[in-house]
């Protein structure tokens, strides 16, 4: 069969909407759902430890290595009532500020009622006011709390500042240990959710690749004209794990992105609204940035689609057809438009670069001027009193986390892309028509006879290849077909077991239409013999039964009808000898002889031959010819013949000009009638049998 194929493929990719690709593809992660869910349970998790880590250092800094109590400088209405609300937090005139909400410090900050001192909050334990009495450091005894200013604190010598802080270090040591255990959460966490993403991802990968396989088998032939092994075979492999990458690398990712970047936002503006405002400032810029770049890499990445799937085909065509570039010593011009083509794609992916070597540092830039802004208003923050110390550092890790996940945008924007690629490629498989298996009729026995009446065809719905072909077979009976070469012989009788439908007018196995029959059916009972006998990797054996349990009784007997007994048995291991790849290489003739065996072991009603052109060795030829007269006695059997015996012991030839039915009859009558037989006749055998 000839193959067409459509060089640039890539030009119908980009017509699907992201969205219907998407809703699709959703359809095959559905019966996974839970597993899926699950996931998105293991990320919110992670994200709640990621975004719990910076918060529990800023705990420990505020809580232990800072000064936490102030002085209240003045009393009024309004502190009163603080105080009422919060008594926890007051031991007379001093306020312990992180047992008080953010609120309430804020309005204490604001009206002025705090020392500009800070104090050490210790218990009060004999052991610290020994020391301090001692170092004649002043310190106040309130409730169960000692309080000691911050500076003086450090007048004390090492030994004693480690006792006196050590309540504060048992603290600090509690604060780390629950850091590690986030850190180790977050890791068990992660673990389990990248375990649970790629088991989803291989399941729905698994489906994938069923469904792509199953409609691969069930697409009709005419689809393989029009496209290339290698480009199938990329949907059912390549294209499955770019659809997995979308749905572990980036889906996923993407989810956790946005918890973590509104957990950063809430928490950010937790610890300080202030600080946090002014920090905002920087999405509205990150957000116009990533859509400019969006737009260009998309159009950066299309291209270099496009480019690189134009030297794929051109390579891919030009070893497949190496020998034909041989025979027409064409190498150098092949080099030559390669060599454009090459270009073409070096430039492509220059252009791509372009895009991403400007988008990059102009995010790392914005990501420093933010970390720089937020040195800058923190410490600000700091000085005038309104950030803690552990706010400004947790600002720090904040700001590095947000930008993180932007940072990443591109690669994943890549990876999203060629995955929608992928996806759409997909889908316009999955959503091909598959062969039309219309009938029901499922036949016990077909008898045999053959009608076509005014059959039309076309392949591409445009040019006409067989016009209104009538002729009967009566059965058991046997038919030539005769015709130039692209007379339509072969595609009269592609139509007889549907491989292609028929546009107009009607084709008959035993007066029912063929389109009634259940297409299985109709192919158990017939037999094709095509003009290249293609042979599978595996043994004779198999080669013969292909995927049927056939009695070695019958295989034999097969053997011996078609006489490829001969030359099989002559094989190193005789039915068991391999084939194919690294295997045997049969010979022209010796695949004829094993392909009759093919048909005439399934014992079919009906026999479609297209009888070799190729020139087979004189012996071969002999044994063919009697091979074939066992094959076709017994059955209805259509030849494409060239054989001058097959022709003439036909009950009917037909001839075939053009896709129109010539002349019909039998060998004398269409001599007698001497017409476009009698010239064909002439020409092909006589000249033949002068040479
Ligand atoms: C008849 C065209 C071909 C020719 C005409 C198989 C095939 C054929 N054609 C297509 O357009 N697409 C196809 O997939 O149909 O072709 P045929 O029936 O194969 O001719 P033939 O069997 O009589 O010729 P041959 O050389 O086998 O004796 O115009 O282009
Ligand atoms: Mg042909």
């Amino acid at each position: 069969m000839r193959r067409h194929f459509d060089v640039l493929e890539e030009k119908r990719i980009g017509k699907v909407k992201d969205s219907d690709i998407f809703k699709k593809l959703v359809e095959f992660a559905k019966p996974y759902w839970k597993i899926f869910l699950f996931t998105v349970f293991l990320l919110l998790g992670t994200t709640v430890f990621e975004l719990g880590m910076p918060y529990i250092m800023k705990s420990a800094i505020d809580r232990t290595l800072m000064p936490t109590a102030r002085k209240l400088t003045r009393e009024d209405e309004l502190l009163r009532s603080i105080k009422l609300k919060y008594p926890g937090a007051f031991y007379e005139d001093m306020v312990v500020l992180y047992k008080l909400p953010r609120a309430a410090k804020k309005d204490l900050e604001a009206g002025k009622y705090l020392s500009k001192t800070s104090y050490f909050v210790l218990p009060l334990k004999k052991e610290f006011t020994s020391i301090l009495k001692r170092f004649k450091l002043p310190y106040y005894e309130k409730g169960n709390l000692l309080f000691v200013e911050q500076h003086t604190i450090y007048k004390l010598p090492k030994k004693e500042l480690r006792i006196l802080r050590s309540e504060h270090y048992s603290l600090l040591v509690k604060f780390a240990f629950l850091y590690l255990l986030f850190l180790f959460l977050d890791f068990v966490f992660t673990f389990l959710q990248v375990y649970y993403l790629q088991y989803f991802g291989q399941l729905v990968m698994y489906d994938l690749r069923m469904a792509i396989f199953k409609k691969i088998m069930r697409l009709p032939i005419s689809y393989f004209d029009k496209n290339p092994t290698g480009r199938i075979v990329t949907r059912a492999t390549n294209d499955v794990n770019a659809i997995n990458e979308m749905f572990s690398a980036v889906l996923v990712y993407t989810i956790k992105d946005f918890f973590l970047l509104t957990g950063i936002l809430i928490v950010m503006f937790k610890l300080s609204p202030t600080l946090s405002w002014k920090i905002i400032l920087f999405v509205p810029f990150i957000i116009a940035l990533s859509f400019l770049f969006q737009k260009f890499a998309r159009k950066a990445y299309r291209n270099v689609r496009r480019k690189l799937s134009k030297i794929n085909a051109f390579t891919q065509e030009s070893i497949s057809q190496i020998d034909v570039v041989h025979v027409f010593y064409a190498m150098r011009k092949m080099i030559r438009r390669y060599r454009e083509i090459n270009h073409e794609l070096y430039k492509a992916n220059i252009e791509q670069m372009y895009v991403y070597a400007f988008f990059r540092p102009l995010m790392e830039m914005l990501r420093v001027v933010a970390v720089s802004a937020v040195v800058y208003f923190g410490g600000k923050g700091i000085f005038e009193n309104y950030v803690t110390f552990g706010t400004f550092v947790a600002f720090l890790s904040y700001i590095d986390m947000f930008f993180a996940p932007i940072r990443d945008l591109a690669e994943k924007y890549n990876i999203l892309q060629s995955s929608f690629a992928a996806g759409e490629r997909i889908l316009l498989l999955l959503d091909e028509n598959e062969e039309r298996r219309d009938g029901d009729l499922i036949p016990k026995q077909i008898k045999g006879k053959i009608d076509f009446e005014n059959v039309w065809f076309s392949y591409d719905g445009e040019r006409w290849v067989l016009k209104d072909i009538t002729f009967h077979v009566d059965e058991g009976k046997t038919v030539a077909i005769v015709g130039p070469t692209g007379a339509g012989k072969t595609s009269t009788i592609s139509l007889l077991a549907r491989f292609y439908d028929h546009q107009k007018g009607e084709i008959k196995i035993d007066d029912t239409r063929i389109q009634d029959y259940e297409v299985g059916s109709l192919r158990k009972n017939t037999a094709f013999v095509f003009q290249d006998v293609f042979i599978f990797k595996g043994s004779v054996r198999k080669n013969i039964a292909l995927w049927d349990e056939i009695d070695e009784k019958e295989i034999e007997e097969a053997l011996k009808l078609t006489y490829a007994k001969e030359f099989i048995d002559r094989l190193p291991n005789g039915l068991d000898t391999e084939l194919g790849e690294r295997g045997i290489t049969l010979s022209m003739g010796q695949r004829q002889l094993l392909s009759f065996a093919r048909a005439i072991v399934r014992k079919p009603r009906i026999l479609v031959l297209d009888e070799a052109t190729s020139n087979i060795d004189t012996y071969t030829e002999h044994l063919i010819e009697k091979a074939l007269s066992n094959l076709l006695s017994n059955r209805t059997s259509i030849v494409i013949a060239h054989r001058l015996s097959t022709i003439k012991n036909a009950d009917k030839i037909l001839v075939i000009l053009d896709g129109t039915l010539k002349e019909e009859g039998t060998h004398e009558e269409l001599l007698k009638k001497d017409g476009v037989y009698a010239k064909l006749y002439k020409i092909q055998f006589e000249l033949a049998r002068e040479a």
